[in-house]
């Protein structure tokens, strides 16, 4: 079985986590980019898991090795828990998470404690070359912040705040949240899957 697995993203942000989980599983990891390919996924499915099959699907014409892909998002319960699948495109995808983030903040206005909760969901999926089709989930829990707070991680990290550890996901060390986050979850859960396989 081939060293290289495709891992069908165009998120710099997911990708720097990925390498980073998926370190100690001893075979090299491509972006997209890296592997030379544009292709554009039309992500019409109603879930993560009908999503990340999307994109796994999409990249079988360009390799016969392993592909993985990450679908994720953040739900927000008082929000009908939107934005989730939509998470990359609300409020338009060239739009700033700056500005993404305070819009979402200031809906729940007036809202407190519970009611604020959150989580950000990832499901992984894998094709493997003989055609078999893996997926994994995780969540991490929170709730949303009143106000940004964080540097660290991408998109709506510097609004989810998580009451164990006092803090955003933004705020903590990259190692910290890949210990915790549902990206870190998903993919050590699809890593005793592959194990099977290799
Ligand atoms: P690919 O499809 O190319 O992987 P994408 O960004 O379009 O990239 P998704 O459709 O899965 O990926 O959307 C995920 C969005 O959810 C992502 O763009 C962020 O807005 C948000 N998101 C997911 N995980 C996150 C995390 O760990 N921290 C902050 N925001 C996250």
């Amino acid at each position: 079985m081939t060293d290289t697995i495709i891992f069908a993203t165009s998120n710099e942000g997911k990708m720097r986590e990925i390498r980073m989980i998926l370190a100690d599983l001893g075979k090299k990891i491509v972006s997209l980019k890296e592997a030379g390919i544009q292709v554009d996924i039309e992500e019409n499915g109603e879930t993560f898991e009908e999503n990340a099959i999307i994109k796994v699907k999409a990249l079988r014409p360009y390799t016969d090795g392993i592909i993985l892909a990450d679908d994720s998002g953040l739900e927000v319960d008082y929000m009908d828990k939107q934005p989730g699948v939509h998470s990359a495109r609300y409020m338009g995808e060239d739009t700033s998470y700056d500005i993404k983030n305070q819009a979402i903040i200031d809906q729940l206005d007036g809202v407190e404690g519970d009611a604020r909760s959150a989580r950000f969901v990832c499901v992984i999926a894998a094709s493997l070359p003989d055609g078999t089709i893996l997926t994994s989930r995780g969540t991490i829990e929170g709730q949303i912040a009143h106000k940004q707070a964080g540097e660290g991680g991408f998109g709506y990290d510097p609004i989810v705040y998580v009451p164990e550890f006092g803090c955003t996901t933004a705020q903590m060390t990259p190692e910290q949240k890949n210990e915790v986050s549902h990206r870190g979850k998903a993919l050590r859960a699809m890593k005793e899957q592959l194990k099977e396989y290799f």
